[in-house]
């Protein structure tokens, strides 16, 4: 938009004014902040009215992603850059003598999600406003996103997040769009004119009222919306009799409970066993979510055969699965269509994409449960099951006679919901090439082999206007002078940097970006947590949740070792180097959370041990989210990138290190495969076992840890570290990471993996000593990064999958 410096001057000390009822001089820096959201959101008004106006005008077909998560960060600065305002602002609150960094401060993360599944969806509005797609993203407003984390004595604890509390100025609330959504209940058929028909009966009513977030692509006029719902009692007298006869605490109880389903965010990064609020969660969104797009699709006055043509229902893992059955419920019970019609169109509708290989986090739900919360729901559930078996027994009885069980979406008592989506939607697709192969030819192979087609690979991006464009300007900035900023729309541009793979100046400079953003981190760090970390030393980072699979323990036994060789050798040639850890451990996942306390006991050790603490420091980063991610990403030099094997599906920080140009640490896993083959075998450090190796061992138990760990001294030393008293804790301290590695024969493979690690990490540690060969391979990390930004994989999805019109821009429709 147009704006100019004093405009937006005159437009602000307004706002400021009326939003806070002070001057100037006497707001603080939430009123700045608040009156600068606010503004900001009214700039983007007529866009985004005007978007809403033109996709309704042009009946265009629209993608609505329904996630249980958006991990979005913060947004007034992502704004800004999509308006094309942020200079002209930064000018003017200068001008006034306030400053935009500490008022950006004041925003508070949506931290609405745990890890990479919702900061996908997060990068995926993004581009999707971007590239120009009608895509809208359907979740929940939870009043609680993931907590918050501090780290008190070495351990872990958790408190709430309360993102809201002081408003949020980037929603606006729909009351009028309002849908209820039903509980429990009955189910009553009858046979009316020729046709059964179903009525749900004594159900509990909660209302699914909307609060809408724009979503501005990068300057082209096109606003988005984020649709978060909110959970609350059915009218605000709800229970006015009661209220009347002094029945307060039971009004007020029933109110408690229905709003608790918005109230917090699962903070589990993989499926924990049936709690009933979380299938609440889940079925009230999607249930809200649906009837939204249904109302505005009749109001558009098409036919509802063609509920398929005009939207693209995606689901974001299995949470939302109950999208199949409802859309069924929506068609037949309240539409009116036979089975048949109501199965064309949600199966033409729905596309799916898998998160995980992890059997424990296959998401599954107890028949009994699903029955008494959903029973209109868990009746289609049945049919669709009965059909579908109906089939593959007709194919497989004589074959494989247990194949059809297998593919069951009920068995064992339980609702499958991994099958359902695979069976209810027309495209299945995997987040990595590695991924997408490992679940068509292993984990689905049944089901690929049955629905020859269906399954398909999306590798995972991220958005670089996040994650390189706003959050590291000066890289930004030397790129756009080499190669212009064509970059930014196209970011597999970026490959045009590759002319300057041997200029020396241009990599100097490279190098003199680093250093200064490394020295900018280590002041966030001091001024955040008193840290204080040298930008001379190697910055080696490992920034994800905290899972046995993401080894973690392998990266800090390494650490371990290197400290017993230190000591043994204190003049050992090692160039200093800071160990830099950020991750959430689920509360329950204990083992998780002994990880975090070991890094922080080994932290304590080296980093108040004379000997060794020139060489050696380690960090671990409190609160690790998309804010402090964006602190550390540009500072970073080594991306610790070290999961087993065939565990990760993807990986997303990965991409994000590597396009600010750290080099990788990796395994031979989720998308490090194909940051191989983007940067080639001399500009990544690969390590350890590979998928088929891990796959052979965990079949035919061959693997024995324990031998390793008494053929390895070094390693054996480093593990019994934990319990020797050379930490400053009890013996128990460390007992299910020891009990993992030793008395469980090690299901990751860390004691396997070490010996290839360690050899790697001083290979790693020679090519940084080369300064000249170590720009260069930063250079062709950040040049070769275009493929992985979120706006490649938007356009492969609408591609193959959602089949949208894409725009340029919608100035000219309306
Ligand atoms: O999704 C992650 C994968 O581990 C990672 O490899 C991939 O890059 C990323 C994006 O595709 N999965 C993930 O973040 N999963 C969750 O956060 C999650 C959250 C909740 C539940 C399960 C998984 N749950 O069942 O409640």
């Amino acid at each position: 938009m147009e704006l100019n410096v004093n405009q937006f001057k005159k437009d602000y000390l307004r706002r400021l004014k009326a939003k806070s009822g002070r001057p100037l001089e006497e707001s603080t820096v939430w009123d700045q902040y608040h009156a600068l959201g606010s503004l900001i959101k009214e700039y983007m008004t007529d866009d985004w009215v005007g978007t809403s106006i033109a996709y309704n005008k042009l009946d265009t077909r629209q993608v609505f992603y329904f996630s249980m998560e958006f991990l979005t960060g913060k947004l007034l600065c992502d704004y800004m850059h999509a308006m094309g305002v942020f200079e002209v602002v930064e000018q003017g609150l200068t001008d006034l003598g306030l400053s935009l960094e500490t008022i950006s401060e004041a925003e508070r993360d949506q931290g609405l999600g745990n890890g990479g599944l919702g900061r996908l969806a997060a990068c995926f509005m993004d581009s999707m406003a971007s590239v120009g797609i009608p895509g809208h993203g359907i979740g929940i407003r939870f009043n609680f996103g993931l907590f918050e984390q501090k780290i008190i004595n070495g351990y872990q604890v958790e408190f709430p997040d309360r993102w809201l509390e002081n408003r949020n100025v980037w929603e606006v609330k729909m009351p009028d769009k309002a849908v209820e959504v039903h509980f429990g209940g009955s189910v009553r058929q009858d046979y009316i004119g020729g046709r059964n028909v179903f009525f749900l009966e004594n159900t509990e009513v909660v209302m699914a009222v909307p609060y809408d977030t724009p979503i501005p692509g990068y300057q082209n006029g096109i606003v988005n919306t984020l649709r978060l719902y909110s959970a609350e009692a059915k009218t605000p007298d709800f229970d006015l009799a009661g209220f009347s006869r002094g029945d307060y605490n039971r009004v007020f109880s029933e109110k408690y409970a229905v709003e608790a389903i918005s109230q917090v965010l699962y903070p589990d990064d993989a499926y924990e066993n049936g709690r009933l609020l979380r299938l609440k969660q889940e079925y009230f969104f999607v249930s809200a979510g649906l009837q939204g797009i249904m109302r505005s699709f009749k109001r558009s006055g098409l036919p509802i055969r063609d509920f398929h043509k005009y939207n693209a229902i995606h689901i974001n893992d299995t949470h939302p699965a109950l999208a199949i059955p409802e859309l069924m419920r929506l068609l037949m019970d309240i539409e009116e269509l036979n089975w048949e019609e109501a199965w064309k169109i949600t199966t033409q509708t729905i596309s799916y994409t898998n998160h995980t290989l992890l059997h424990e986090a296959m998401e599954k739900w107890p028949v009994d449960v699903m029955k008494s919360l959903l029973p209109r729901i868990f009746m289609i559930i049945e049919e669709i099951d009965r059909r579908f078996n109906q089939i593959t027994e007709r194919l497989y009885h004589q074959v494989d006679p247990r194949r059809s069980q297998q593919m069951a979406i009920i068995g064992d008592g339980q609702v499958r919901m991994a099958h359902l989506c695979i069976v209810g939607s027309h495209s299945v697709n995997g987040v990595a090439k590695l991924h997408s192969e490992l679940l068509a030819t292993k984990e689905l192979k049944p089901f690929n082999e049955f629905y020859a087609g269906k399954f398909n690979n999306k590798t995972n991006g991220i958005t670089h206007r996040r994650w390189l464009l706003h959050s590291n300007p000066r890289l930004s900035a030397h790129i756009t002078e080499a190669i212009g900023d064509e970059w930014i729309k196209e970011p597999e541009s970026l490959g045009r940097l590759m002319k300057y793979h041997s200029d020396p100046a241009y990599l100097e400079k490279l190098m003199a970006i680093k250093r200064a953003n490394k020295v900018d981190f280590s002041n966030y760090l001091h001024k955040t947590s008193g840290v204080s970390i040298d930008p001379d030393s190697i910055y080696d980072i490992q920034i994800k949740r905290l899972h046995e699979y993401k080894r973690q323990t392998l990266n800090i036994l390494h650490i371990m070792s290197m400290y017993l060789r230190l000591k043994e050798d204190p003049d050992l040639d090692l160039i200093p180097r800071t160990f830099l850890f950020g991750a959430k451990a689920a509360p329950g996942y204990q083992t998780a959370k002994q990880t975090i306390k070991l890094i922080n006991a080994v932290g304590d050790l080296i980093n108040a041990d004379k000997d060794v603490n020139e060489k050696l420091k380690v960090v671990f980063v409190e609160n690790y989210g998309v804010t402090v991610a964006e602190h550390i990403i540009p500072s970073a030099d080594i991306s610790e990138q070290i999961s087993t094997a065939s565990k990760e599906a993807s990986g997303t920080g990965n991409m994000k290190l590597m396009m600010n140009g750290a080099v990788t640490v990796a395994t031979l896993d989720g998308a490090n495969i194909e940051i191989l083959e983007a940067v080639g075998k001399d500009n990544i450090f690969l390590f350890g076992l590979t998928a088929e190796e891990v796959y052979r061992y965990t079949e035919n138990h061959s693997y024995k840890a324990f031998e390793i760990y008494q053929n390895n001294p070094l390693l054996r030393r480093a593990i019994d570290m934990m319990t020797d008293g050379t930490l400053n804790v009890s013996p128990e301290e460390f007992y299910l990471i020891r009990s993992a590695l030793l008395d469980h024969n090690d299901a990751f493979f860390v004691l396997k993996d070490f010996e290839s690690y360690a050899n790697i990490q001083k290979k790693a540690c020679e090519a940084y000593r080369d300064k000249k060969r170590w720009s260069a391979m930063s250079l062709v990390n950040i040049a070769k990064s275009g493929i992985f930004s979120s706006d490649r994989t938007i356009r492969d999805y609408n591609r193959d999958i959602w089949k949208a019109p894409v725009f340029e821009t919608l100035k000219g429709s309306l």
